[in-house]
């Protein structure tokens, strides 16, 4: 029989409680005081620089409010926050849950595929020595996404980096987690990846419209993307939606047409809903990340939100680059089960 037992040295689970995303127009500093701030991510020309392991500054530039900016989007619940550094990886851990960061050097680590693969085996490592093992959530951010032709363009290599480095731990032996991969404008540099992890698994959700990604043909890449569409929050705490993209079985669709692509990004949306068993759509309770790759295009997009969308579900739209030179537009979030405050 194989053991599969994991190191006696880890931490007892703790309960989870509630988890709350919400949207916040600029950076205050008391936000990182707030003793059940579990991450802040600032967006934008952000005033606020910190050595908090909780602050993660990303270079993605707000778009909505058009005049914003800096935005943020802050985690919080209602429990004491630990924090801390270990090795590459800062984290901030409490109630059950933890955010993680990484942040690397492209260049020192050789490359974006080597980087990746060295991030992805910090991120496992670190995973299986804690209570919160569960990796649910992941977000990649790094620059000229579409750059290179071929199996060289940087996604591809992205991939084949991540897939590696996952490889090797426990940590993903059971699925991959939800996640987002954008492109930040500027420069290639840093890759940046942080995530959601918990005390106990969450349920991977895929989307009946759209093929899972890891079984992607050939023709998008000698290795397929490593996530899963969606990921039920453990103990019903919410709802985890991956990048979501104007994609149907693997097809890009309507490449050229921004309006088709919102649509049929929104029937994916609403499709990855119902197979995740959530009622209603979307709402308060739905913070919605909006990546667009032209920001000439920010006020057209911000009006088909306005018509899609209730006026109370809380968007962001921010200038990134979705991974498939052809698609314009890629929309991720969040869908908790109770009333949210806080919106733009
Ligand atoms: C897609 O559906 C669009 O590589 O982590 C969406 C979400 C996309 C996550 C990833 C890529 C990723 O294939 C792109």
């Amino acid at each position: 029989m194989i053991d599969v037992s994991l190191p006696s040295s880890r931490p007892a689970a703790a309960a989870l409680v509630p988890l709350r995303v919400r949207y916040a127009a600029a950076v205050p500093p008391a936000l990182l005081a707030a003793p059940g701030t579990l991450a802040v991510l600032g967006f934008g020309a952000v005033a606020a620089e910190s050595e908090d392991p909780r602050w993660l500054r990303l270079p993605l530039m707000p778009l909505m409010p058009l005049d914003a900016a800096a935005v943020a989007e802050v985690w919080q619940i209602d429990a004491a926050v630990e924090h801390g550094r270990a090795g590459t990886v800062r984290y901030a851990a409490g109630g059950g849950w933890l955010f993680g960061a990484i942040e690397l050097d492209e260049a020192a680590h050789g490359g974006l595929e080597r980087a990746a693969v060295a991030a992805y085996r910090a991120l496992a490592a670190f995973s299986a020595a804690r209570a919160e093992c569960h990796v649910l959530r992941i977000w990649n951010y790094f620059g000229a996404i579409n750059r290179g032709s071929g199996d060289a363009e940087r996604y591809k290599r992205f991939c084949a980096g991540r897939a590696l480095g996952m490889g090797t731990g426990q940590v993903f032996a059971d699925g991959y987690p939800a996640a987002t991969a954008i492109g930040v404008p500027g420069a290639p540099d840093r890759l940046q990846l942080y995530w959601l992890a918990a005390t106990a698994a969450g349920t991977r959700v895929e989307n009946p419209r759209q093929l899972s990604a890891w079984r992607y043909p050939r023709a998008y890449g000698p290795t397929p993307p490593s996530f899963a569409r969606g990921m039920r929050l453990p103990g019903g705490t919410g709802l985890a939606i991956s990048g979501t993209a104007a994609i149907v079985g693997h097809a890009s669709q309507a490449a050229g047409d921004l309006d088709a692509q919102l649509t049929e990004t929104f029937a994916n949306l609403d499709v990855l809903l119902t197979a995740a068993g959530v009622d209603g759509g979307f709402d308060a309770r739905s913070p919605l990340k909006v990546y667009l790759r032209d920001p000439a295009q920010a006020g057209h997009v911000a009006d088909f939100l306005a018509a899609r969308l209730p006026p109370a579900v809380p968007r962001l739209l921010l200038a990134g680059d979705v991974c498939r030179a052809e698609l314009a537009v890629e929309i991720d979030g969040w869908r908790f089960p109770q009333a949210m405050d806080g919106a733009l």
